[in-house]
């Protein structure tokens, strides 16, 4: 099925396709989360929530969700990752709602809008890119996956990230720009250039309403 995009039409192979959706943790998205704490205005990212739902409802895709955190020892929290920012407070320390960035702690977990239903698997990740450290890339092999429709947050780091990652491994990238969201509006403008530049260097990019509207013809 064909879906109008940029820098041209995307063809969808739904069978060989998933949706991922990156990182829609209460920590970034969450107003009294760890996001606002560093003085970042959540409603860039709080945006995305409807029109991801309104995706997750429509359940053409395979879904697969990711969360960026580390385990409760810190042990995969590489040093330069936990003191760049010279933060008083980083991850691994007490937060707003629990440990900052640390697995099983209310405010690493998905937001509630979006809760992984079961079937929807999720992929814990140490870095900002999906298949740094992690099973995805496997998983995706052995369910059959080409095609990622990429979602969620921030639109220049963790969702270019993986985009580019992605690229690398040979799997064809279509970013929703309604359902990426920046903490900065000109990042999330220059982080889906980014990806539609040159031909499509690192992928296409297209609405969710265009995606829809496919699914449903
Ligand atoms: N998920 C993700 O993008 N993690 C970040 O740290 N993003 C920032 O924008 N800082």
């Amino acid at each position: 099925m064909e879906i109008a995009a940029e820098p041209y039409p995307f063809v969808l192979d739904p069978e060989h396709a998933a949706l991922l959706i990156i990182d829609m943790q209460r920590d970034f998205l969450e107003p009294g989360g760890f996001g606002e704490m560093l003085g970042n205005d959540v409603t860039q990212l709080r945006r995305t929530i409807e029109p991801n739902r309104r995706l997750l409802r429509e359940r053409g895709l395979k879904v697969m969700h990711t969360r960026e955190g580390h385990r409760p020892d810190l042990f995969d929290l590489p040093q330069a990752k936990k003191t760049r920012g010279r933060s008083k407070t980083s991850i691994g320390d007490p937060g707003p709602m629990g440990r900052i960035l640390v697995r099983g702690e209310a405010g690493h977990d998905i937001i509630p809008e979006l809760y992984p239903k079961p079937g929807e698997p999720v992929i814990d990740k140490p870095g900002k890119g999906a298949f740094y450290a992690t099973d995805l890339d496997a998983m995706l092999q052995h369910q059959g996956v080409k095609q990622l429709v990429v979602t969620g947050v921030t639109t220049e780091v963790c969702v270019n990230t993986t985009v580019r990652e992605a690229n690398d491994r040979g799997y064809e990238r279509l970013v929703l720009e309604d359902c990426v969201g920046s903490y900065f509006p000109e990042f999330q403008e220059m982080g889906l250039k980014m990806i539609k530049a040159q031909g499509g260097i690192f992928g296409w990019v297209t609405t969710s309403g265009e995606i829809l509207k496919a699914l449903k013809a």
